[in-house]
């Protein structure tokens, strides 16, 4: 299964190692070709080439549009070097055979992302590429196809071993990334057509993302699992650098995208949240990350025991120090500096990660599940409510520090499944109800947890009293808010909006709280 490599074509936009990678195909023997920018890229560095329109005998035309597209060049490529009607063919229209295809497409989502116009974006649409990559994937049995400037020394690190020819194995694994690789180009196009035509979702799911890495499992240790990434650049667990510590499980990605999406809600203070099994257990925001550490650790101390922890600041040393005290799962942090580091090294299982900068939290972007038969897919949840959005609906109207907590927690709770229930006191939750099929055992959760932090901590009253309580969703009926009141939450914020709306704003007015109306809800299933 060991076939030689004789001649090469190279046509890659990207033209990162193009000239090293050159060299070492003429240190081979072997012939290169070469389209416009590419031949005159590596004949300026003095490697052999000889420019495709010279080997077809036909010029590039139309501004590039047709440069490779001729039978000379597919012919060369999609024969079969062991079929004698092929091999006649070759000889007959003068067909060499093309042993080696290396290309990179144009950039279509570098120019998307650069703002380009609608012609310019057309105009970056690869044809050419595609169709030599598809036609070398194809014909794999003789033909290595490179996609990815990484692989260039895979293709010479074979060529060295095998005395100027590549194993089958290699040639199938390129094969297996040319067509990923062409589909999720065009999915990307797809995607871009169809919000040009005025869809938010195109008509078929094609999600353009690569495998990243196979995970050691999935949810359970009998499932698998693989984590997919689409390219986006943006700070999340997608593109964060590990530091240390084992490999990511599939549980440690999800949790670690719940908690650093939630932090990045908040950036006037220094704000942490931690995290376990995708729900807050307590999250806190304070003038330094150390003592937002100590309040949110304060909110469910039993919970946070192996769970990750994700802030909006720089990791300190301090902070590092109390963290590591008890056993955590993650860090992640937009930065992490020397001291905390050299800090946290010791801690060798501890994985630390860090993600340049944090989340935009109303970026757009789709949410997709899986159902049997078929995937729903949503836009993401980048509602936010802010002052001016709430309607006091209770005789009394909050105070400041209610309204500050009251946005907190409605904001926290948008990241707690469903239903919610979350109560806050000076920028701190106190009390995570979540995940619960009613909302009044949500809000019973949270206050049994609320006492449970208080008598750990040593205090005479539960820290729910005094404090606002917010609800993901409206209250269908009185009972919910009853809980509340009996927890001691002078302030509650939710939705508004059910027909018993005036049950429950009876409820608060008798009780005395201030409640606030969002018309707008966070259910997270
Ligand atoms: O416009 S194309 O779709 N038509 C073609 O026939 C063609 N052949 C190669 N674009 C084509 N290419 C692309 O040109 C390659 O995929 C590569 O991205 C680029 C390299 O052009 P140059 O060598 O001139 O820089």
């Amino acid at each position: 299964d060991l076939v030689p490599v004789r001649r090469a074509l190279l046509s890659v936009s990207d033209k990162t190692s193009l000239i090293e990678f050159g060299k070492a195909l003429s240190g081979f023997g072997i012939e290169i070709l070469s389209t416009g920018g590419t031949y005159k890229a590596l004949k300026d560095a003095g490697v052999a080439v000889k420019e495709v329109a010279e080997h077809t005998g036909f010029p590039e035309m139309m501004d590039g549009r047709v440069k490779t597209l001729h039978p000379t060049i597919h012919g060369g490529i999609l024969a079969l070097r062991d079929e004698a009607e092929h091999k006649a063919a070759m000889e007959k229209h003068n067909i060499p055979p093309i042993d080696l295809v290396v290309v990179n497409l144009y950039p279509f989502a570098a120019t998307v992302a650069k703002g380009a116009d609608f012609p310019t974006c057309i105009e970056n649409i690869d044809i050419g590429g595609p169709a030599m990559i598809r036609s070398a994937a194809k014909n794999h049995g003789f033909v290595n196809v490179v996609v990815d400037v990484a692989d260039y020394a895979k293709i010479v690190e074979a060529l060295k071993a095998n005395n100027g020819a590549t194993p089958l194995g290699l040639r199938r694994e390129l094969a297996a990334k040319a067509y990923a690789h062409t589909g999720a180009y065009d999915s990307m196009i797809a995607t871009w057509f169809a919000r040009q035509n005025g869809e938010s979702f195109p008509p078929t799911l094609l999600v353009s993302a690569e495998r990243k890495q196979t995970l050691r499992y999935g949810e359970n240790p009998h499932q698998q699992a693989a984590f997919y990434v689409t390219g986006d650049k943006r700070p999340g667990v997608a593109t964060a650098q590990q530091l240390q510590g084992k490999e990511l499980s599939y549980n440690n990605l999800n949790d670690t995208d719940a908690a650093f999406e939630l932090v990045s809600e908040f950036s006037d203070k220094p704000t942490i949240a931690i995290i376990k099994h995708a729900n807050p257990c307590g999250v806190a925001m304070a003038d330094s990350l150390s003592a937002a550490w100590d309040a949110a650790l304060r909110c469910d101390s039993t919970s946070a025991f192996g769970g990750i922890v994700a802030m909006n600041r720089k990791l300190d040393k301090a902070t590092a120090e109390k963290i590591g005290a008890i056993f955590t799962e993650v860090i992640v942090a937009p930065e992490v500096d020397e001291d905390a580091r050299a800090f946290l090294a010791a801690k060798k299982n501890l994985r630390l990660l860090v993600t340049g900068g944090m989340a935009d939290p109303v970026a757009s972007g789709w949410f997709v599940k899986s159902v049997a038969g078929g995937y729903l897919v949503q836009t993401r949840d980048a509602g936010r409510i802010v002052e001016s959005d709430l309607k006091v609906v209770t005789k009394r109207a909050p105070t400041q520090q209610e309204l500050a907590d009251m946005l907190f927690a409605f904001r926290v709770g948008k990241h707690v499944k469903s239903n919610t229930i979350v109560y806050a006191k000076n920028g701190a939750t106190v009390g995570i109800g979540a995940g619960q099929m009613s909302r009044v055992d949500s809000a019973r959760i949270a206050y049994r947890k609320a006492q449970d932090a208080a008598k750990a901590a040593g205090l005479s009253e539960t820290l729910t009293r005094g404090s606002a309580a917010a609800s993901d969703a409206f209250f269908p009926f009185a009972d919910g808010l009853e809980v509340l009141v009996e927890a001691g939450a002078t302030a509650v914020i939710q939705p508004g909006g059910s027909i018993r709306d005036q049950e429950v704003i009876d409820a608060a007015d008798k009780a005395g709280l201030a409640m606030v109306f969002t018309g707008m809800r966070h259910f997270r299933h």
